[in-house]
């Protein structure tokens, strides 16, 4: 490997010589050149808008190059689906009952232990831009530049320790610039080439509501997209917990997200505000005919529902588009610099979502949906078989450990993650999880009325129960892949049921919970 790499910087301008010397300067224990990382993580994207997984309704070449010059997980899993707890549990590996972040109401408590601080004190440079989403001010980053909360798609706000600033642009490509100028070293915490590094780019895209590129709002009108067999779903073996969530895409989905808004509107206004006045062009080229549509068809009943799903997935999918354009920026200045071969890349989603499954949009659920994110990881340096398919259940959690490991960097043996090395590295993994323990923690009383409940599977079948109100769903993930046929009193499944049961005690205990009683 060394050889090849010094014979190829022969070739090689001496700006470039120079970043490949530093990076063999940064050495680890054993003598290897600690690779770096670079971290994207989206919001919002489900698996099935990513091609690599091939659902077939969009083309995403960049992450699926990912995929394809590395590693596709089939299985990897969120332990809350929900977008701040997903973000705290990246950070320090570990469920919400251990590092405190339950909810999107939560504070993160930056004085815990984190992989970004271990990385520090192992030597490394650390980064963040784009989404933060955990209140508290990120600690642990030698440099870190974040949207406010949920962030604006045009003009966004950024914060700094200097404070905030508008920059014009859209967010993706805004996000996706401040990554390369961090890379190429700009300003005074810009990346320095004599330490390895962390880079964590967080897109706010394709996170509600959807809002695409002005140069975008029509790559997707008029597309054949196919339907999800579930857009219709009738709910009718599901308990009241499933068929109560306020996020149909038929009753839930609102104007704004449609982009069906009228003129006096105030989302029309605020959105213009940031606009320039090309922008505000295109927008409106985009909002009044479909407004004039929806008024003109008398569309109802289902009809609507599946009008207001193709406007949908025409938005996400733009706003993919541009996410997938930003990690292809990254990808080729990895190659640019020399930097690919000891880099490993991933790309994933806070959590999943849904594209109509279940008549459906957002998260939040165990259902396949939102409890698995897409993740895809390059480093060719240190994998072995790329391009291959791995079926083995992994997590966000498993983010930290895995950096931490490659790095030689010090892991709290708090953690409730696994380091994916020896998966990376087709090494054998006799002890690797056979279950997963999942609980969302927000609670009716916020969006979309999802209620509190935890659950457990094996990737086989899956068990879930809504606590407070003692329902309980059973899923045969190979007869029932699509979640339509609840089984939990079904006696063909007691003993699966009474499997699970007994594991879910198990793991709550592990976790520390015990579930109210109803009415509690
Ligand atoms: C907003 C959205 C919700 C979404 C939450 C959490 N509503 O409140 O649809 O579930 O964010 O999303 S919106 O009308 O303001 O867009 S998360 O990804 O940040 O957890
Ligand atoms: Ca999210």
């Amino acid at each position: 490997m060394a050889p090849k790499r010094i014979r190829r910087s022969l070739a090689l301008p001496a700006s470039w010589r120079f970043l490949l010397l530093a990076l063999l300067i940064a050495v680890s224990a054993e003598g290897a050149p600690r690779p770096n990382f670079v971290f994207i993580m989206s919001d919002d994207h489900a698996y099935q808008a990513v091609s690599a997984y091939g659902a077939g309704i969009n083309n995403t070449p960049n992450i699926d190059r990912i995929a394809r010059e590395g590693i596709r997980f089939d299985r990897a899993y969120v332990p809350n689906s929900l977008c701040g707890p997903c973000r705290a549990t990246v950070l320090t590996g570990k469920h919400s009952s251990r590092n405190g972040f339950y909810d999107n109401r939560s504070t993160f408590d930056g004085t815990q232990w984190t992989m970004a601080k271990s990385l520090q004190r192992a030597g490394y440079q650390t980064a963040i831009v784009g989404k933060w989403h955990l209140v508290s001010e990120p600690t642990g980053f030698d440099h870190w530049d974040v949207l406010p909360g949920q962030g604006k798609y045009y003009r966004p706000d950024f914060i700094t320790p200097a404070g905030k600033s508008a920059i014009d642009g859209y967010v993706t490509d805004v996000t996706t610039d401040k990554a390369i100028a961090w890379l190429n070293g700009a300003g005074e915490t810009g990346r320095k080439a004599d330490k390895p590094f962390l880079l964590m780019i967080h897109q706010k895209a394709p996170h509600r509501p959807w809002d695409p590129a002005p140069e975008r709002l029509k790559e997707f009108v008029g597309r054949e997209i196919p339907e999800p067999a579930t857009l219709l779903d009738d709910y009718s073996t599901r308990t009241s917990s499933a068929v109560d969530a306020k996020m149909r895409i038929g009753e839930t989905m609102n104007d704004r997200d449609i982009k069906t808004w009228a003129e006096d509107n105030n989302h029309r206004q605020w959105l213009y505000n940031h606009m320039t006045a090309d922008q505000k062009a295109a927008w409106v080229e985009h909002i009044d005919p479909r407004q004039a549509e929806l008024e003109d068809s008398g569309l109802e009943g289902d009809e609507r529902t599946r009008w207001k799903w193709r406007r949908y997935m025409e938005d996400y999918l733009a706003c993919v588009a541009s996410v997938d354009e930003g990690v292809g920026r990254v990808l080729d200045w990895l190659d640019g610099a020399g930097l690919a071969e000891n880099t490993v890349v991933v790309y994933m989603s806070d959590q999943g979502f849904y594209l109509g499954e279940h008549g459906w949009f957002d998260k939040r659920f165990m259902y396949e949906e939102s409890l698995r994110t897409p993740m895809v990881v390059r480093w060719p340096a240190g994998l072995k078989e790329p391009g291959r398919e791995e079926g083995r259940i992994v997590s966000n959690l498993d983010i930290a450990p895995t950096f931490l490991e490659l790095a030689g960097a010090e892991v709290d043996p708090e953690v409730d993650g696994r380091s994916l090395t020896a998966i990376l590295r087709s090494e054998p993994t006799p002890d690797w999880r056979e279950d997963f323990y999942y609980h969302y923690h927000e609670g009716p009383e916020r969006d979309h009325n999802v209620q509190l409940h935890d659950g457990v599977t094996d990737g086989r079948h899956k068990l879930i129960h809504f606590y407070k109100r003692d329902e309980w769903e059973l899923y045969d993930l190979e007869e029932d892949p699509r979640e339509l046929s609840n089984v939990a009193d079904d006696p063909r499944y007691a003993e699966v049921r009474e499997r699970l049961t007994a594991r879910l005690a198990e793991l709550r205990e592990d976790y520390g919970f015990t579930p109210p009683k109803v009415g509690e």
